[in-house]
């Protein structure tokens, strides 16, 4: 536990320093983050309705390619806890090992948790002034995206010290790899296809379902040669194919919450691929649950 603690401060310090908070002396930055005011969910603090990129509009002109669409639902394995605290951005596995992002402006960071009951191992915060988005694990790494702030953290998967920040353009939502590169969502229909060394545009793919562009993908899971997203503000899961961008199966993920845990909860949102058992752990942003699923 000592050895935990040790790494947030070091983790935190670096934080802090790179992201130029002067006056946060190692003093302050001693535990996780004190909430003395917390963030309100608000529209404001969600709003992600940016224009549609012009870009986007061209998708529409594109010839519908009718593809057979695959309708699954959800078999519950296991419900378990997550901290209705976390506004879940990014949700990943590596081996046993649990990430997660937040976001919201305050409250964002990465956190290691513990996937049988949500508990948080690990935590470094980022600072007021940056909102937390998706996150994926590169070999001993985490990368770590932000909504309108441009920049990813790339932070030690051991010692959870930021140890390199990318630039990127636009906005951040959703980050996956498939073992030789990186998929970023931005809000939009657009999978931006990212060198990992670099974090260099190398192509983009434009999700389409029926031919018709799929706006809002939000968080990603890239499993074989499919990538799962959660798509902004529904309950759906989108299985798609990576290279044509074509949703091949589309996952009912409504109801999984009882009324009562729904009342202060946000919208799914966290999709990880859990490789032992071939299954799926998925939650949502600010939800108290989080489920071992199968898509059938
Ligand atoms: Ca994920």
């Amino acid at each position: 536990m000592v050895a935990r603690i040790g790494f947030y401060i070091l983790g935190a310090s670096l934080v802090f320093a790179m992201m130029g908070c002067a006056g946060a002396s190692d003093d302050e930055v001693v535990a996780p983050v004190v909430k003395t005011e917390p963030v309100e969910v608000t529209e404001s603090t969600q709003n992600k309705t940016a224009p549609v990129p012009e870009e986007i509009k061209e998708d529409i002109s594109v010839t519908p390619t009718p593809v057979e669409i695959e309708n699954l639902s959800i078999r519950i394995i296991e419900k378990r806890s997550h901290s209705k605290d976390a506004f879940s951005q990014g949700f990943e596995f590596s081996g046993d090992r649990l990430f997660e992002s937040r976001g919201l402006y305050g409250e964002s960071g990465v956190s290691e948790i513990d996937p049988s009951n949500g508990e948080v191992i690990q935590w470094l915060p980022l600072g007021d002034e940056f909102f937390g988005e998706g996150l994926t694990v590169l070999e001993d790494t985490l990368i770590q995206l932000t909504w309108i702030n441009g920049v990813a953290y790339v932070i030690d998967i051991e010692t959870f010290a930021v140890i390199n920040v990318f630039d990127y353009e636009g906005e951040g939502w959703g980050l996956c790899f498939d073992g030789e590169l990186l998929y970023m969502s931005d809000g939009s229909s657009r999978l931006t296809v990212r060198d990992p060394d670099s974090f260099l545009v190398v192509d983009e793919i434009s999700v389409m379902r029926n031919g018709v562009p799929v706006q809002a993908i939000n968080e990603l899971e890239c499993v074989g040669d499919d990538i799962y997203a959660n798509v902004w503000r529904t309950n759906d899961i989108l299985m798609i194919d990576r290279s044509s961008g074509n949703v091949g199966a589309v996952i009912d993920g409504s109801g999984l919450l009882t009324a009562e845990e729904a009342e202060f909860a946000d919208v799914l949102n966290g999709i990880a691929y859990i490789e032992e058992s071939e299954t799926f752990l998925i939650t949502g942003k600010l939800w108290p649950s989080m489920f071992e699923v199968i898509f059938e």
